[in-house]
């Protein structure tokens, strides 16, 4: 008889529905509004926003080894607020392994995911407390915090997805999610140029 023993050990973590921390923290990624240079559309509004140098997300990782054997989980807190007309985001990111999927679970407050194809194929999706997302191999995916609270959702991928910010960083995606009339709406992005490489 063989005796199978895993060098890794499962174990939990816990989130606090209060503050929408993870406990323990994990490695934090902290994402400032001088960590998005040149990110949202109106750059003047950037421009005077800097000098406050907002925090617009944490990001809660639980460590785990960044192979296939393995899942990536995280718990992200987008805070409310506007540069100009456009509601605070993440970065957004292809994963750099493009077929690899993720879930999104939205804990507290609500927003909009953000979902495009290399080839400009657009789409979004409505996130309320409850709503679990299923983002789709090769789809790039941004939050987009729509509401006066902070919008927490907790994301899982296979380990070794990656990040690839790319073009994004440059020319954002396909559209954007603005406020118009107090409403969010979703516009084309007059930077993004799908005929790029
Ligand atoms: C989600 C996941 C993470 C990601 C985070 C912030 O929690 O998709 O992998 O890091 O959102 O998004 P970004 O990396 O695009 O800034
Ligand atoms: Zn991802």
């Amino acid at each position: 008889m063989t005796e199978l023993t895993s060098k890794f050990k499962s174990f939990s973590t816990m989130f606090n529905f209060e503050t929408g921390e993870l406990d323990p923290k994990g490695r934090v990624v902290t994402r400032k509004l001088s960590h998005m240079n040149k990110m949202y559309l109106d750059q003047d509004a950037a421009d005077a926003l800097l000098e406050e140098n907002p925090l617009i997300y944490e990001v809660f990782n639980v460590e785990v080894p960044e192979t296939i054997a393995h899942i990536q989980h995280c718990v992200t807190i987008l805070y409310p607020g506007k540069v100009g007309d456009e509601y605070f985001m993440t970065k957004g990111h292809y994963h750099e392994v493009l077929d690899r999927a993720e879930i999104y679970f939205c804990l507290k407050g609500k927003g909009q995911l953000i979902l495009q194809t290399q080839d400009g194929e657009f789409d979004y999706i409505e996130m309320i407390p409850g709503s679990v997302a299923y983002v789709a191999p090769e789809w790039a995916h941004r939050t987009v915090n729509t509401g006066n609270e902070p919008f927490v959702f907790f994301a899982a991928y296979p380990g070794d997805a990656g990040h690839d910010y790319g073009g994004i960083e440059t020319e954002g995606f396909v559209k954007l999610s603005i406020e118009k009339d107090g409403e969010p709406t979703i516009v084309n992005n007059p930077r993004y140029n799908r005929d790029r490489k």
